[in-house]
C-alpha cells in the first residue's frame, strides 16, 4: 500500500464515479470486435490485499490503479508488469498447479491501444467470469457482475486513450451460502475469466436486442420485437430474411422498441434438417446479421411436439468440461467434440447442465440439429427465503435468456436441479418459471425433480412424481440413480414410474460411475461392466414408462469434482461419463446408442 499522503493525493485526482450496471450486448460475433484474449497479467491475492486496506476498508489505491512508483518515496507492493500470466479465456485452476484448489481473488490485467471513433460507441464485453467480477478501466471502476456463466458488458465510450489502456478485473470465486449456486455442488469451481473478452464497437444508436422466433403454435408467423439504444430511438427498422422473401418494416417508439409480427413461409428447423436463415435487422443507423432457425415446440398431454410432430428427446447431459485437456470448456472445437460425441451416440438432444454453457455450444447445437435443455444454476439447497438469492437467480436466468433466445436449438429452459420440496422453494421456483414465460413465451419450462419410492425392491413398487412444482412446469424432469446410489442395477426391473400430472417426462439423469479400462463382473463397482449393467436395466425400465418423452443420462464425459476423492478411481473426477476425458467410449455408451437407434425407428 502507498503512504497515507499518497492516498489523499490519489483521492483528490479520482473524484468518485458512479459505477454502471452491466449492459447486455447480444450477438457479439456479428459486431466489430477487438479481441482482448490471450495472456493477461495475473496477481493471486488470497487476502484481497489489493482491495482492502489494513482496516478492512476498500482501499482507494488498490491494484485496480495498475500503478508504478512515482518516485523513491512511493512504495508499491504489487506490479502487474512483472507478475505471472494466465490465458484468457481459461480457468486458473488448470493453468497453474498452485491454483488447482484455489478459491479466492485473482487480479487480471490487460493493456490495449484504441483509436476512438467519434461516431461509434464502445463496450467492454466479457463472455463470463466466475464468480464475481469487478471491472476497472484506467483506474476507474466500471462496475461489477455476479454469476459465473453469463455474459456482461460495460460501456467505455469516451473513456479510452489512444495508447496503453489498462483493464483490470478482480475475479473472485469464493463460494458463499447465499450464492447461486451455493457452497455445495458436484462440479469444479473453476475460477477466472473463463470465456472470451473483447471490445465491441457499435453505432451511436444501435440495434441493442431483438427476439425473432416463430410465434408460439404458428409455423408461418414470426413474432417478437426489436430494441434500439441511443439518441435516435425512433426509426424504421427492417427485418429481412432474403432467402424466404421476408422484408418487414417496423417503426420503433420513443424507447427504441417495436413489436413485430411477420408472415413467413419457412423451412422449419429440426434435428433432421437444421435449417438456419440469414436474418438481418437493419435500422437507418445500424445493421446486424445472424443465422436463425425457426421451429415450434409445444406439449400436448404427455407428448412433446416439435413442429407439430411428437418427438422423443434422445439426449445426454453435458458439463462444460473441456475434452482431452480438462478444465472449463470454451472454444468452438470443444463444442464440436462434445456435441459430436452426442451425435455419435444417436442424440437429437442435449441437456447442458447445470448452468448456461458458453455460446459456442448453443450455436453449434443450432448447426448440428441438437435440441437443447438450458439450465440456470439453481442447484440443490440454495437459500430459498433470501430475497438477494432470488434476485441473483432471476438475473442469471434473464441474462441467459437474453443471450440465447434466438437459438432454435433451445427448446427447454430449466429453472432448477434436485431442489428439496418445501413451500419457500416452490414459491421461489414458481416465480422463476413465471419469469421465463414472461421473457420467452415460445419455449417450454422444466426442472430436474426427484421422485420418491418406498425403498423396496418388491414387484410392483411405484416411484411417484408428485412434486408440487410439477404444476408449474410444461415438462417434468426427473433424476434417479436406481442401481447406483439406490440399490443394485436390477432394482430398476421392479419399478413403475407414476405421476400425478398428465405431462411429458424427461428422465434427466441416471447412470453409474465407471473408470474407463477397469473391468470386472457386472456387479463390480467402478467397472465398465457395472455401468453397462446399470444402463441395461435402466433402458428396460425406461421403455415401460408410458409418459416418457426423453432421456439425458448422466453424463457424456467424466468431469472434475472436489467431492470425488476415491484414490486411483475417482481422483477428483466424477466417473459417470459415458466417455472418458480422453475420448474413450465406455461400454455403456453403446447401450445408449442401441436404445436410441430403436427409439428413432419407433418415432419415425
Ligand atoms: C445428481 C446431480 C449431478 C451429480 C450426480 C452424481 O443428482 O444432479 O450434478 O453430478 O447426481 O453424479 O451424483
Amino acid at each position: 500500500m502507498r503512504t497515507r499522503l499518497t492516498v489523499l493525493a490519489v483521492l483528490a485526482i479520482c473524484a468518485p464515479v458512479e459505477a454502471q450496471s452491466p449492459s447486455r450486448i447480444v450477438n457479439v460475433e456479428a459486431r466489430r470486435t477487438t479481441s482482448l484474449n490471450g495472456k493477461w497479467r495475473a496477481i493471486v491475492d488470497p487476502y484481497e490485499n489489493g482491495y482492502y486496506d489494513f482496516r478492512l476498508q476498500p482501499a482507494k489505491d488498490g491494484y485496480f490503479l495498475d500503478a508504478k512508483p512515482k518516485d523513491k518515496s512511493d512504495l508499491l507492493e504489487y506490479d502487474f508488469d512483472t507478475s505471472g500470466q494466465l490465458d484468457v479465456p481459461g480457468d486458473w485452476n488448470t493453468q497453474r498447479k498452485s491454483l488447482f484448489f484455489y478459491e479466492g481473488t485473482v487480479w487480471y490485467r490487460q493493456k490495449f491501444d484504441y483509436r476512438s471513433n467519434p461516431t461509434t460507441r464502445l463496450f467492454l464485453y466479457f463472455g463470463a467470469a466466475n464468480y464475481e467480477a469487478m471491472v476497472y478501466l484506467n483506474g476507474e471502476k466500471l462496475g461489477s457482475h455476479t454469476g459465473g456463466f453469463t455474459p456482461f458488458a460495460f460501456e467505455i465510450t469516451g473513456k479510452t486513450r489512444e495508447k496503453g489502456n489498462s483493464v483490470v478485473v478482480k475475479v473472485d470465486n469464493k463460494r458463499h451460502r447465499e450464492d447461486v449456486p451455493t457452497v455445495n455442488t458436484d462440479w469444479w469451481n473453476y475460477g477466472g475469466l473463463t470465456r472470451g473478452v473483447s471490445l465491441v464497437e457499435v453505432p451511436e444508436t444501435f440495434v441493442e436486442d431483438y427476439f425473432v422466433q416463430l410465434k408460439k403454435g404458428s409455423t408461418d408467423t414470426i413474432a417478437g420485437w426489436v430494441k434500439l439504444n441511443g439518441p435516435r430511438p425512433r426509426q424504421q427498422v427492417a427485418i429481412r430474411i432474403p432467402e424466404a422473401g421476408v422484408s418487414a418494416p417496423v417503426a420503433t417508439d420513443a424507447n427504441g422498441y417495436a413489436a413485430l409480427s411477420v408472415p413467413a413461409k419457412l423451412t422449419l428447423w429440426s434435428p433432421e434438417n437444421p435449417k438456419l436463415y440469414e436474418v438481418t435487422i437493419a435500422s437507418d443507423t445500424d445493421s446486424v446479421r445472424e443465422r436463425i432457425g425457426f421451429r415450434t415446440i409445444e406439449t400436448k398431454g404427455t407428448d412433446i411436439l416439435l413442429n407439430g410432430k411428437s418427438v422423443f428427446l434422445r439426449g445426454v447431459s453435458i458439463h462444460e468440461e473441456a475434452p482431452f485437456r480438462t478444465g472449463r470448456a470454451y472454444s468452438p472445437e470443444d463444442a464440436r467434440t462434445l456435441l459430436g460425441w452426442a451425435k455419435e451416440m444417436g442424440c437429437n438432444f442435449v441437456r447442458l447442465a447445470h448452468y448456461p454453457h458458453n455460446e459456442n455450444m448453443v450455436r453449434e447445437a443450432d448447426r448440428l440439429g441438437l435440441m437443447v435443455w438450458s439450465e440456470t444454476p439453481v442447484y440443490w439447497t440454495i437459500l430459498w427465503e433470501n430475497p438477494e438469492t432470488f434476485a441473483n437467480a432471476s438475473n442469471q436466468l434473464a441474462e441467459s435468456i437474453a443471450r440465447d433466445k434466438n437459438r432454435a436449438s433451445i427448446v427447454l429452459w430449466s429453472v432448477a436441479n434436485e431442489t428439496p420440496v418445501g413451500e419457500a422453494r416452490t414459491a421461489f421456483l414458481r416465480k422463476l418459471a413465471g419469469q421465463v414465460r414472461a421473457l420467452d413465451p415460445t419455449r417450454l419450462v422444466t426442472a430436474a425433480l426427484l421422485h420418491h419410492n418406498d425403498g423396496g425392491a418388491a414387484e410392483g413398487t411405484t416411484d411417484l412424481l408428485d412434486d408440487p412444482l410439477g404444476a408449474d412446469l410444461d415438462v417434468l424432469g426427473c433424476n434417479e440413480y436406481l442401481g447406483w446410489y439406490d440399490g443394485l442395477p436390477d432394482k430398476a426391473d421392479h419399478i413403475d414410474f407414476k405421476t400425478i400430472y398428465s405431462k411429458p417426462l424427461i428422465m434427466s439423469e441416471f447412470g453409474a460411475d465407471a473408470l474407463y479400462g477397469l473391468h470386472g463382473d457386472a456387479l463390480t463397482r467402478w467397472s465398465e461392466e457395472y455401468q453397462e449393467n446399470v444402463y441395461r436395466h435402466q433402458v428396460g425400465m425406461l421403455s415401460r414408462i408410458p409418459f416418457l418423452r426423453g432421456t439425458s443420462p448422466w453424463v457424456l464425459m467424466d468431469f472434475r469434482s472436489p467431492r470425488r476423492t476415491l484414490p486411483d478411481i475417482q481422483d477428483f473426477f466424477n466417473r459417470k461419463g459415458l466417455v472418458s476425458v480422453r475420448g474413450d467410449k465406455k461400454k455403456a455408451f453403446y447401450v445408449m446408442r442401441e436404445f436410441y437407434q430403436a427409439e428413432q425407428k419407433q418415432y419415425q
